[in-house]
């Protein structure tokens, strides 16, 4: 199992468990979106329930749950167990390829191609570090760390440091911590930084020249930024570790835990959408575009834009803040911290 996600106090934690683990199943050793958001939707709906499911029939009531799902409810109700979980465990190419997708930068169709070639445990990715890419190597090399999640007050400070070191170098900058931190998540699994510059409007794409480039390397020269996965004029994704979280491994040797951070710059016209998008949750922000599309809009990670009688897309509309985006589909705000469903 991967145990990237916050603890929950949820009384159905064990099918919600069984659900999310098919749902990582189904999406990286089949490659079979669908059904794996299927049983992402429905384990998101169970999560809700604050009652304990007795009966695969109480679970179909919820929106997203239907017969199948329901009659595996019932078999790991009365037998404590899920025959197709106890294969999927037992088939060793499907373990491989589950274990190789935790790696950072290796997705799915990598981990069958690496398995294939029999390369199948940490181990002989390291030996074989040649048919890696540069960010699978930082991802194999960070492993361990990248897998754990970031207490919310080590993410205060990180978020303190990245802005604090953006404003000094020019005021005109604005950021932004999104991603589960900002809807308040007790911990987070990465870093999301969303970048803007008052000089940098969508109509103006000249002007994003380096903008992107001097935060970096500003973080890099204090070294924050330890790694570059990857570095684009607009996307950047890496690595950071900040001394502050030194702590003591089993070795009696003190080191801080590498984290993975993701800055994007935007258009300063642009930063509404995305920070609502980059604010998720993913199915908050599917929900959300779902009914502004009954309410005749299109929203996306960079606008909002009327959806004409012809199904053509409008201009964008404009939107000064987050609230200008729920006021054009006639949506109550909604704070951040209940954005996690
Ligand atoms: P976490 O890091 O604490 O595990 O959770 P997160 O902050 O909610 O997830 P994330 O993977 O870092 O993604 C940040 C936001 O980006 C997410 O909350 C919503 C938005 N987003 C989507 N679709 C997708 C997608 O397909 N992939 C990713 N990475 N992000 C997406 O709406
Ligand atoms: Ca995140
Ligand atoms: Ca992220």
């Amino acid at each position: 199992m991967i145990k990237r996600k916050a603890p929950t106090d949820n009384p159905n934690s064990g099918i919600t468990d069984f659900l999310t683990e098919l749902a990582d199943y189904e999406k990286n050793v089949n490659r079979s979106f669908h059904k794996s958001n299927a049983y992402r939707k429905a384990a998101s709906a169970i999560s809700k329930c604050n009652e304990p499911i007795k009966k695969g029939s109480d679970a179909r009531k919820l929106e997203g749950v239907g017969a199948k799902i329901a009659e595996k409810i019932d078999e790991f109700l009365t037998t404590g167990k899920l025959r197709k979980i106890e294969k999927i465990r037992s088939d060793e190419t499907s373990q491989a390829i589950s274990l190789l997708t935790r790696v950072s930068g290796i997705g799915p169709a990598a981990a069958r191609k690496l398995v294939d070639e029999g390369l199948t445990t940490l181990e002989l990715l390291r030996e074989n570090i040649s048919k890696l890419t540069h960010h699978q190597q930082i991802g194999l090399k960070y492993f361990e760390d990248f897998e754990k999640r970031i207490p919310r007050a080590e993410m205060e400070v990180l978020e303190k440091v990245v802005n604090e070191r953006i404003q000094e170098l020019d005021k005109e900058y604005r950021s932004q911590v999104c991603g589960s931190y900002r809807r308040g998540a007790s911990s987070s699994g990465d870093i999301d930084v969303l970048l803007t510059h008052s000089s940098f409007s969508s109509t103006d794409k000249q002007k994003r020249g380096d903008l992107l480039e001097k935060v970096v390397t500003d973080l890099q020269s204090i070294n924050f930024v330890t790694d570059i996965l990857s570095m684009g004029q607009t996307k950047f994704m890496g690595v950071c570790c900040w001394e502050d979280f030194k702590s003591l491994d089993e070795s009696g040797d003190s080191h801080s835990t590498f984290r993975r951070i993701d800055i994007r710059l935007v258009p300063q016209d642009q930063f509404p959408c995305a920070m609502l998008y980059f604010t998720g949750s993913d199915l908050f922000n599917k929900r959300m575009r779902t009914l502004a599309l009954e309410k005749g809009f299109t929203i996306n990670e960079y606008s909002i834009r009327p959806q004409g009688s012809t199904g053509i897309p409008g201009e964008p509309l404009p939107v000064s803040c987050e609230e200008d985006i729920f006021d054009y589909i006639d949506m109550p705000y909604v704070e951040p911290s209940k954005r996690s469903e």
